[in-house]
């Protein structure tokens, strides 16, 4: 049966507006160093540096699920994405898997790999409808690998250089074909590094699709902190960079644009993690129902109304007759497809480049929020400063979407060449709706529609 994926939302650009995935930290150790992690941190490779995840047992992952669909219905995907890597744990893993399936209908089963183990367990993935998979890819060319790779350590044994990093590809491009070849839908994930794969991820894009990847999704590195990467002193490179690799590799593939490089605990809307609020607790007593399965079931259904509606308006402002000049515009949203979010609050920018009718997002851009409750103007840290990296993050963009924005931040992303639109309602139609007035921005925020 070949994998659906309109409601994933990493698989499913329109599907992260209305679907949430789970991810549950069952997997604690690692069978490589990559050299932008720090064990003590989350797998870099799916996710990002922050908090330890708090690691779960099986049984209370699925308890922590079960509890979680009674407040998030639009919950469609589970994931195990590490803390380390999920195959170097196959026995939480594999548990975990054996006790969600089947378990709620509608749920999707995931899996983030560095890929040494993954044709090993192929059948047993199979077996347990895991009907997509990540493997991050970061090199096909073991000399480049060997920059990237510390040790990768494989049947008791610790291999080092160019040994390391060809048996781990020899895995990882096994893995993939086992995995097309099992009708599972494979994303492969990799973390640009400047001046060590930024300018060979075509080809990796073009290796990978040979043997049956369905998207590339090319993230920005984020060093964790003490490691050798970051000892090296190798830099996180800027948007443009990455944007770059994404265009070349999107001639081949579809490119993934709107990774949040989650945690590895990460709840809720892709640009939206409840996980930090809730601690990695895990639930006692008896789960309290608030949703039947049929209620899930409607409410599944009238999302995918509202995606569909979404699709509609897209397919239809996107003819070539649409035209013009093409304008980059950020967007400040927490989900649903809405600008809803107002500049002080945002955690992370999407942007999209609009051409006339035509809209197509080009990545997210994280930021610190400006209106963070600790920053304070004049000090090191403060508001001046996340304004000024923040309209660095912007710097291409011509129009800030946004619910709402104090006189201070509008004035000075103004003085930057961001003129700011304070809007609230569905970002495909204001998005053209911005683009089709860009000769008129004068520089004041145009307030509420
Ligand atoms: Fe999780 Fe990954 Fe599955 Fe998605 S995340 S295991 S495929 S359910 Fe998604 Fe998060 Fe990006 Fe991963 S936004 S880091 S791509
Ligand atoms: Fe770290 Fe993930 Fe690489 Fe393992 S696969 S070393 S956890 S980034």
């Amino acid at each position: 049966m070949e994998p659906n994926h309109s409601r994933h939302p990493c698989y499913d650009e329109d599907a992260h507006h209305f679907f949430a995935r789970m991810h549950v930290a069952v997997a604690p150790g690692c069978n490589i160093r990559c050299n932008y992690c720090n064990r003590k941190y989350d797998c870099v490779s799916e996710s990002r540096p922050g908090v330890v995840s708090k690691v779960l047992s099986p049984e209370e992952a699925v308890r922590k699920v079960e509890t979680t669909l009674q407040t998030l219905p639009q919950l469609t995907v589970i994931g195990v994405a590490g803390p380390g890597d999920p195959l170097a744990n196959p026995e939480a893993t594999f548990e975990t898997f054996r006790l969600l399936n089947g378990k709620v209908p509608g749920l999707h089963l995931c899996l983030s790999t560095n890929g040494l183990r993954l044709a090993e367990f192929a059948d047993r993935i199979a077996e347990l409808s895991i009907r997509h998979v990540t493997v991050t890819v970061n090199a096909v060319d073991p000399r480049i690998g060997e920059k990237i790779y510390g040790w990768v350590a494989d049947g008791g044994k610790v291999y080092r250089g160019l040994e390391a990093s060809e048996l781990l590809l020899e895995r990882q491009l096994k893995g993939i074909r086992m995995m097309a070849e099992r009708g599972i839908a494979i994303k492969v994930n990799s973390v640009l590094i400047p001046g060590v794969n930024d300018c060979h991820l075509e080809e990796v894009t073009a290796r990978v699709k040979e043997l049956g990847a369905f998207t590339h999704n090319i993230m920005p590195l984020i060093l964790s902190p003490g490691s050798p990467y970051e000892k090296e002193g190798v830099k996180e490179p800027k948007p443009s960079m990455v944007l770059k690799a994404q265009e070349a590799s999107s001639r081949l593939l579809p490119v993934m644009r709107h990774c949040r490089q989650c945690r590895a605990d990460a709840v809720g809307l892709l640009g939206e993690d409840t996980s930090v609020a809730d601690k990695g607790k895990v639930p006692e007593g008896p789960v309290k129902r608030i949703f039947t399965m049929e209620q899930r079931e409607k409410k599944l259904k009238e999302l995918d109304a509202a995606m569909e509606a979404k699709r509609k308006v897209k397919a239809g402002s996107s003819s070539p007759a649409a035209g013009g000049s093409a304008i980059r515009i950020a967007v400040a949203t927490r989900g649903g497809g809405k600008v809803n979010v107002h500049f002080g609050h945002a955690k992370e920018f999407l942007v999209y480049e609009v051409t006339g009718k035509s809209t197509r997002l080009l990545g997210v851009r994280k930021v610190q929020a400006y209106c963070n409750g600790t920053a304070q103007c004049g000090t090191p840290g403060g508001k001046s400063v996340i304004l000024e990296e923040t309209s660095e993050m912007l710097s291409d963009c011509k129009v800030l979407l946004c619910s709402g924005i104090g006189e201070s931040p509008m004035r000075l992303l103004k003085e930057k060449g961001i003129v700011t639109l304070t809007r609230k309602g569905d970002i495909e139609e204001l998005l053209i709706e911005s683009a089709r007035y860009q000769h008129y921005f004068t520089g004041c925020a145009i307030s509420g529609a």
